[in-house]
């Protein structure tokens, strides 16, 4: 599947706000990619493809994640984490994508997990600081990111795990062995 390929199936699948989210991703990794020395196509293929399923409804999720043999412990978690690993999953299966780095940023995009590669990484911060996003802190990581990759999905993975603490959201365990990992990297 090629560029095109991906952005036009995603405007027939996305509403038109999270089309608009998706190419506003898309155009920030690649400026991560570009920064990082990071295949510019690959990280273009995953930023879009990236919340290919977050338009689906519920039951539709939950029915891809047995029919696709994904965890079932997802469904123990909150709702809002199932449409990465599914849209990975749709990537492999339907539109035949091998690249295993691209499928893994597509899945891990919204928990993060330990040792993301640096594709991963960049999609997982694009993600969040898109130039539509105006979570508290994202200032902070739009300058982190001018320094270092890894101190900047830090910080994503901190301001994440506040705001679902305060909303008493439960915490899908990758996260937090991202946030460990990083931390750890960083305490030298
Ligand atoms: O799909 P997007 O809105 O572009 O971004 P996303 O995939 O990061 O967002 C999904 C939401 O899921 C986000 O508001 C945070 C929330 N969430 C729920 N459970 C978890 C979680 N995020 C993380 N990192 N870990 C969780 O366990
Ligand atoms: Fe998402
Ligand atoms: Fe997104």
């Amino acid at each position: 599947m090629n560029l095109n390929e991906a952005q036009n199936v995603v405007k027939q699948r996305l509403t038109k706000s999270r089309y608009e989210h998706t190419l506003r991703v898309a155009k920030t990794a690649e400026q991560l990619a570009r920064k990082y020395n990071e295949s510019i196509e690959r990280t273009k293929l995953a930023a879009l493809l990236h919340d290919y399923a977050k338009c689906d409804q519920e039951e539709e999720l939950k029915r891809q994640i047995i029919q696709y043999n994904l965890p079932r412990e997802l469904l123990n978690y909150n709702k809002e984490l199932w449409h990465g690993p599914v849209g990975a999953k749709v990537a492999k299966e339907k539109f035949e994508i091998l690249d295993e780095d691209v499928l893994h940023a597509i899945y891990y995009h919204t928990t993060a997990r330990a040792n993301m590669t640096k594709l991963e990484m960049i999609i997982f911060v694009a993600d969040y600081i898109e130039p539509g996003r105006n979570f508290p802190g994202v200032e902070e990581v739009r300058n982190l990111v001018k320094v270092d990759l890894e101190k900047a999905a830090l910080k994503v993975l901190g301001n994440t795990i506040m705001h679902l603490v305060r909303k008493g959201i439960t915490i899908f365990p990758d996260t937090f062995y991202a946030y460990n990992q990083l931390t750890k990297k960083w305490e030298g």
